[in-house]
C-alpha cells in the first residue's frame, strides 16, 4: 500500500499547532499552491501526546522529545501530502531552516515561527521518511 509514493515527487508536511492558532493556515495553504505543490491529501486533526511521540520517533533521545510532543499535542494541526518535482528538497527549502532565527528572508519559517520549537511547519526530510510519514497519517483511500 501507497507503493506509488516512491518517487522524489511526494513530500508530508504539517501545519503545526502553533502556526494553526495564530490563524496562519490559509497563508501557508495559499504558499503551497503558489510554489506549484497539487495537494494529494489533507486531514485536519489533532494528535494525543501518545501519537505525537510516535511520529517523532526518531528524536525520543534527543533533549527536547518531551517540550515537542507536548507542543505537537497542544492544538489542531494540518497533516498534508504534497506533489511536486523534487517535492522533499523544495518544501524544506520553502520552510527554511528548523530555528526562525536561522532561517532566510521569506521562509514559512521566517514569517510565521515563534522560536526553534514552535516553528510553524514540518516537512519530511527524505523520500523515505515522506513515505513513513504519509503512512502515519493517511491510508490509500484518503489519498486522490
Ligand atoms: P526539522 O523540523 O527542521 O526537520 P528536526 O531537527 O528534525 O528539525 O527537529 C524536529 C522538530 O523538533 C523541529 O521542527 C522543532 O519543532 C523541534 N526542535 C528541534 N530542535 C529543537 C530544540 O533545540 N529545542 C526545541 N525544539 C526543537
Ligand atoms: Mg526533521
Amino acid at each position: 500500500m501507497l507503493d506509488f509514493i516512491m518517487e522524489d515527487e511526494f513530500t508530508l508536511i504539517m501545519i503545526k499547532p502553533d502556526a494553526v492558532k495564530r490563524g496562519h493556515t490559509g497563508a501557508i495553504l495559499k504558499r503551497i499552491e503558489e510554489e506549484g505543490f497539487r495537494i494529494r491529501g489533507m486531514k485536519y486533526v489533532s494528535l494525543t501526546k501518545a501519537q505525537a511521540e510516535m511520529f517523532y520517533i526518531v528524536h525520543k533521545e534527543r533533549p527536547f522529545f518531551g517540550e515537542l510532543t507536548q507542543f505537537m499535542a497542544s492544538g489542531f494541526i494540518v497533516a498534508a501530502v504534497l506533489e511536486r518535482t523534487n517535492a522533499v528538497a523544495h518544501w524544506r527549502k520553502v520552510i527554511g531552516a528548523t530555528d526562525p532565527a536561522e532561517a532566510e528572508d521569506g521562509t514559512i519559517r521566517k514569517l510565521f515561527a515563534a522560536s526553534k520549537g514552535e516553528n510553524a511547519v514540518h516537512g519530511s526530510d527524505s523520500r523515505e521518511n515522506a513515505k513513513l510519514e504519509t503512512s502515519f497519517f493517511f491510508n490509500a483511500l484518503e489519498l486522490v
